[in-house]
């Protein structure tokens, strides 16, 4: 398997709590690189356009509201198998069902609450990591 990038996000839970370098912490010591990284506020058409896949769900309008409430941090992970690999790290979507030593299972409060966010293939992670990256600022 050849090295992969995949997207992440430290959502707003993450940086009120002041807890991005523990999660950074928990994603280095897995293996990944943090090769693209930086501190934004997100707008509601960023949130929305991120999301847009869920904009049906009943839980769409929280979740926009959540991933504006505060400053995230978008990242590009770089590393063999990255997408599945950071799917594994970050845990169950649900803290309550994600495993122990997860990312989700040792910081997240809730299912909405949940930490962190990482691209479900290779073909969203491009076009999530083009929403936010431009080529230059990132550094492998
Ligand atoms: P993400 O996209 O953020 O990496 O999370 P995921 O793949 O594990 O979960 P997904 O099904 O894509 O859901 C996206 C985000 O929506 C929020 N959510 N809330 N209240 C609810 O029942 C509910 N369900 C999902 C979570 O923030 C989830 O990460
Ligand atoms: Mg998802």
């Amino acid at each position: 398997m050849a090295t992969e990038r995949t997207f992440s996000i430290l959502k707003p839970d993450a940086t009120r709590r002041n807890l991005t370098g523990a999660v950074n912490a928990v994603i280095e010591k897995a293996g990944l690189r943090i090769v693209g990284q930086r501190r934004i506020q997100m707008s509601r058409q960023q949130a929305e356009k991120f999301y847009e896949i869920h904009k049906e769900r009943p839980f769409f309008g929280e979740l926009v509201e959540f991933m504006t409430s505060g400053p995230v941090v978008v990242q590009v992970l770089e590393g063999e198998n990255a997408v599945a690999k950071y799917r594994e790290v970050m845990g169950a979507t649900n803290p309550a069902q994600a495993a122990e030593g997860t990312i989700r299972k040792l910081f997240a409060e809730s299912v909405g609450e949940n930490t962190v966010h990482g691209s479900d293939s290779a073909e969203n992670a491009k076009a999530e990591i083009a929403q936010f990256f431009q080529d230059g600022d990132i550094v492998g």
